[in-house]
């Protein structure tokens, strides 16, 4: 599926000339943070951890919604247009926001409600409706085995951390996993992954800075099959000196996927920061125009108000967040769940 993307490229041949592999073995002594996070896991649980990384957007959301009905008694439309714009400060968008009220008003009709207070729970139920669109889709491809994971996004949107906690989750859950450092533009970048290789106790394939990040993702794929992995997850770079490099830089790596790893199952998960708010629509939608994204993983939602872009990036790029980021540590990324991420917003 990934052949129909790709313009041609004659460099491919040159791919494994001037290559200098780097295989690190990781030490499995440098876990100590790790089982830190794990005791912090622990004593707050997962819902826990999204509720505590939502704070600020339940605060824009909820408590302004809880605002709204103490100033109404009465459904109308007034409340409606309140309601609008709380929607809308919270990032949700104006596409996403419109359909929402429409669609809640719909339903305060078909119910014959008029009391402010019930407006809230259908508030939540149509939230829920619009992140489930696309259940169902919203698993990671990574079954069957061997599966190859491309992380695509531009630059500091979390990509390199995405993959450190992957890594580690899919370790622990006995996997065999692989890096490959597609991001060649900075040698703090190589350095930066193969820190979260570390963490996560899992190999990684570097080439040095500079070099082709396709003749990388060559040799990762070359020795995913040569050890049997069962995920190799691969780095992109995010800054290049234009949009038009990085999207060929990215069309070249598929092609090297598809020619190279034709039976793996594939992921090409774009990583967007929820601190942007609506750029983070903008970005995926310029990215869905280039490359065939089967997933997004959601970024900073901690410590941002914005977190209402979810249902944007959602309803209007109708590809399914699958991953949601709510903190630093190497424990803070979680599978999406829309009942959670609502209930999380909406606590009772
Ligand atoms: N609070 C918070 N910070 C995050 C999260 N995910 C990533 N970060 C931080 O965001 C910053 C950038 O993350 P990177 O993983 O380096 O981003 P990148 O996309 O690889 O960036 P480039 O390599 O520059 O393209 C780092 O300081 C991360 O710790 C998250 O879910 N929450
Ligand atoms: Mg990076």
């Amino acid at each position: 599926m990934f052949n129909k993307l790709f313009k041609k490229s004659k460099n491919e041949e040159e791919l494994t000339n001037n290559q200098e592999e780097v295989i690190t073995k990781k030490e499995s002594e440098d876990t100590n943070d790790i089982s830190d996070d794990n005791i912090e896991q622990s004593k707050t649980g997962f819902f826990g951890r999204l509720k505590e990384g939502l704070e600020k957007t339940r605060r824009g959301i909820s408590d302004k919604v809880d605002d709204i009905i103490k100033s109404y008694q009465k459904i109308d439309e007034e409340l409606f247009e309140d309601l609008e714009e709380v929607l809308i400060m919270a990032d949700v968008g104006l596409e996403t926001t419109e359909r929402i009220i429409e669609d809640v008003k719909d339903k305060v009709k078909e119910r014959k409600l008029t009391e402010a207070s019930e407006i809230k729970s259908i508030l939540k139920e149509e939230l829920k409706e619009i992140l489930e669109d696309v259940e169902g889709k919203s698993k990671l491809n990574i079954n069957p085995s061997p599966a190859i994971i491309l992380v695509v996004g531009v630059n500091g949107v979390g990509k390199t951390t995405t993959i450190g906690k992957l890594a580690y989750r899919f370790r622990e859950e006995g996997k065999k996993v692989l890096l490959s450092a597609g991001d060649t533009f900075r040698a703090a970048a190589i350095e930066q992954l193969s820190e979260w290789a570390n963490r996560a106790n899992v190999d990684i394939i570097s080439h040095s800075e500079g070099s082709d990040p396709a003749a990388v993702i060559f040799d990762g794929i070359q020795a995913a099959k040569a050890r049997n992995m069962d995920i190799l997850i691969c780095d992109t770079a995010g800054r290049l000196h234009n949009k038009k490099n990085l999207m060929n830089e990215l069309n070249k790596i598929f092609r090297i996927v598809g020619r190279e790893y034709p039976n793996a199952t594939k992921e090409v998960l774009l990583v967007v920061d929820a601190t942007t708010g609506q750029n983070a629509v903008m970005q995926a939608k310029v990215f869905k125009e280039a490359c065939n994204i089967t997933g997004i993983a959601l970024t900073k939602l901690d410590g941002t108000a914005k977190g209402g872009v979810i249902f944007a990036v959602q309803s209007e790029l109708n590809v399914p967040v699958k991953l949601v980021g709510v903190g630093e540590g190497i424990n803070d990324l979680q599978d999406f769940d829309p009942e959670n991420f609502v209930d999380a917003i909406f606590p009772e």
